[in-house]
């Protein structure tokens, strides 16, 4: 096992990458910035070391400063936490060649999944069922447009480097290619420094269902079900849950089964995502595959039982998985809604200083956060405050705990979207587990049409 983890990351993953080194006995590293001097995830650690400046090129994203303090500590392995360096796979190389482990995939695994149309090219030849679109990259303009053609519009135009849907258009017909194209290049490029582009068939009002895996470095791999996470505000995540509200148990093993082999398959370790649409006859198709544990990691847990942090520490330093896929099954049901620091009428982050705040109690609620009643929240981080996740035996408990636990949570100094999560635990439709990824878009009161 190793000596000691240095945590690359900040905010409520800083903190929960510290409990569980703290479960597994390991001493712990924090890095930060000016601006984190008070942050929990600072005193938590073992030991904390100031790495500069709040904004995060001068700080969390500086490589030479946490390779050099994780020398300077004496750590042989760096915890990326998710976004920041979690899938640079330069990072990785980097980690790796400082003699430090890097809890996650192997950088080539990162790069592979990193470009969108070569994750496709190795999805499909592993049998893994994909939007149909474009092979590979489109070559120009003029090759995009035959490419829509034989697809047939209504189609979506995407960045190859991107994800999370960046730099993403859906095209209604060929009229509207040429601007697209200029627009998405133009981001991609600045984004990404990468213009390469690629078509899919636009799957309309999709489902968004995610399917965790995770595999050690001796041939071993699981599924530990899915999150639904169709509710979104701009490919920003709001609210998941798990298992996915009527999904047949049928096509969650296909999906499962289906992203286990394309694991083990690709040479995956650790843990890792694959996402899917699903439409509305659950049909699935593979969309991208995130090399890291995700923000909402969990809901997994609390239907698993598992510690999927815990587990990616284990899998790094060479132990077996815990657990085979006869071990795996859902117990109950869990939902998250991530509380962000936001403006309610215009969705801008907003910043400041927290005056107050009162979390909900009871055994079946998980609050990961990383703020307190006197936190002052910066523009430089992301805005969110925490998650807060409930339990249930089944889904109507969990929906009327997060309901409950949401009522009993107060936040005062800053604005937030407290409100908006409420009127979605509120909504039949969320109630019934019937809803799309047009659901935040079109049926929420309140919530302008997406960007
Ligand atoms: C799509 C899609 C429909 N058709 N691709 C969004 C994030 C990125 N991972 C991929 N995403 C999507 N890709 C095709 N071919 C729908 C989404 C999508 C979405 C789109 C608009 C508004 C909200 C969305 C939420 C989830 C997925």
């Amino acid at each position: 096992m190793f000596k000691k983890i240095l945590i690359a990351n900040r905010g409520e993953i800083a903190v929960r990458v510290a409990t569980a080194c703290k479960q597994l006995g390991i001493p712990c590293v924090a890095v930060y910035s000016e601006a984190d001097a008070q942050a929990p995830h600072v005193a938590l650690a073992d030991e904390a070391y100031l790495i500069g400046p709040a904004p995060v090129p001068q700080s969390y994203l500086v490589v030479d400063k946490l390779l050099e303090v994780a020398q300077q500590a004496g750590c042989d392995a760096v915890h990326p936490g998710y976004g920041l360096l979690s899938e640079n796979a330069g990072f990785a190389r980097r980690c790796e060649a400082a003699g430090l482990t890097f809890i996650g995939p192997t950088p080539e695994v990162i790069e592979a999944m990193g470009s969108k149309t070569h994750a496709r090219d190795s999805m499909k030849a592993h049998g893994v069922p994909l939007v149909p679109g474009s092979e590979g990259a489109a070559k120009d303009l003029d090759d995009a447009r035959v490419i829509a053609e034989q697809l047939g519009y209504p189609v979506m135009l995407k960045a190859s480097a991107g994800g999370g849907g960046i730099g993403m258009q859906a095209l209604a017909g060929p009229d509207e290619l040429e601007k697209a194209w200029k627009m998405a290049t133009a981001r991609a490029k600045a984004y990404f420094g990468n213009d390469a582009m690629y078509l899919e068939k636009l799957i309309v009002d999709p489902r968004h269902v995610e399917i965790q895996v995770f595999a050690d470095h001796h041939g071993n791999a699981v599924y530990l079900f899915e999150r639904e996470c169709s509710l979104q505000r701009r490919h920003q995540k709001v609210v998941e849950e798990a298992p996915a509200p009527h999904l047949p148990e049928a096509v969650r093993q296909r999906m499962g089964e289906v992203a286990v082999t394309a694991a083990k398959a690709i040479g995956y370790t650790n843990a890792g995502t694959m996402e899917f649409l699903v439409d509305a006859q659950n049909q699935f198709y593979f969309l991208e595959m995130n090399t890291r544990i995700q923000v909402e990691h969990p809901v997994t847990e609390l239907i698993t039982g598992i510690d999927l942090v815990q587990e990616q520490i284990k899998v790094a330093a060479g132990q077996t998985l815990s657990f085979g896929q006869a071990d795996l099954a859902i117990k109950g049901h869990a939902i998250e809604a991530r509380l962000y620091a936001e403006d309610p009428k215009t969705f801008m982050p907003s910043p400041g200083q927290i005056t107050g705040l009162t979390w909900p109690t009871g055994e079946h609620v998980r609050i990961d956060t990383w703020v307190t009643a006197t936190t002052l929240v910066t523009p430089h981080y992301d805005p969110m405050l925490a998650k807060i996740c409930v339990w249930g035996e089944d889904r109507a408990t969990a929906v009327a705990r997060l309901e409950a636990a949401l009522a009993a949570t107060t936040v005062t100094g800053i604005k937030t979207n407290l409100e908006a999560l409420l009127a979605i635990a509120r909504h039949p439709e969320f109630q019934a587990g019937s809803y799309t990824t047009a659901f935040i878009p079109t049926r929420l009161a309140g919530q302008p049409a997406h960007a």
